[in-house]
């Protein structure tokens, strides 16, 4: 029993290890602490992922719904934004960025993120695809930033980070997804951009989706479709 509790303990500490979360910000060289810009997540202390893609945690994996971060971030449109990563993004698989407009009457610390608002700003997939060594852009990272589109309409969004790892992904429920929401407010947008059809989180996302089932290292994998849709283009 003894044994079996320290295994089990050595096993959680390495687990631990190879997660991450998002918990500061840093725009235009303004650094936040640690989830005064970025909701507080489930994951803080666990780092863990979320692996049910049709839980409430998909949105902004908050510890509540509705928790709010202390501030909004100011940015100007077609600049970057930055999440840190604690401590890095240390599995294999893609990074997105979402944006969700806060509707009329809240704020982006008020809005929960619920309902069919989101559009996808960054995707990346994998070089080396039909050979041994599929590589990621993401890979061992500790911040990743994205530009807020120069055409956005100016207001609040939640931005929401989500790295997807496909290291055990050959299962269904065997993806891990590493999701956090920052509260920013945007200007200087021109506000031409069709955002198309906007998605829900949770939603957007099937567990057997190709993107989220997906065997990563045997057969070779020789094609990627990042789940959800197109990212938007001004
Ligand atoms: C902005 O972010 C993009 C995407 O990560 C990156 O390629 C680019 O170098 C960044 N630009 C600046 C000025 O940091
Ligand atoms: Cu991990």
């Amino acid at each position: 029993m003894k044994l079996t509790t320290s295994v089990a303990l050595g096993l959680a500490v390495v687990g631990a290890q190879a997660h991450y979360t998002f918990p500061k910000s840093y725009t235009n060289g303004a650094v936040s602490a640690e989830w005064e810009t970025i909701r507080m997540t489930e994951n803080r202390y666990s780092h863990g992922p979320v692996t049910d893609v049709t839980s409430s945690a998909m949105t902004c994996y908050e510890i509540s719904p509705g928790t709010r971060a202390a501030k909004i971030v100011p940015i100007t449109a077609g600049s970057n934004f930055t999440f840190t990563v604690d401590t890095s993004i240390s599995h294999p698989g893609p990074l997105h960025f979402y944006l969700a407009k806060v509707p009329a009457g809240q704020t982006a610390a008020t809005f929960d993120g619920k309902g069919a608002v989101w559009f996808k700003i960054y995707q990346d997939g994998p070089s080396g695809l039909g050979t041994s060594s599929i590589t990621w852009p993401s890979a061992g990272k500790a911040e990743v930033s994205v530009q807020i589109p120069k055409c956005v309409a100016n207001g609040d969004y939640l931005l929401r980070v989500e790295h997807i790892a496909l290291h055990s992904a050959g299962s269904v429920g065997g993806a891990q997804l590493y999701i956090s929401c920052a509260q920013i407010s945007v200007t200087g947008g021109t506000g031409t951009l069709n955002t198309g059809s906007l998605v829900s989180f949770p939603g957007a996302y099937k567990a057997t989706d190709p993107g989220i089932l997906f065997q990563l290292y045997w057969p070779t994998p020789t094609s990627y479709i990042n789940p959800g849709p197109a990212p938007v283009k001004c």
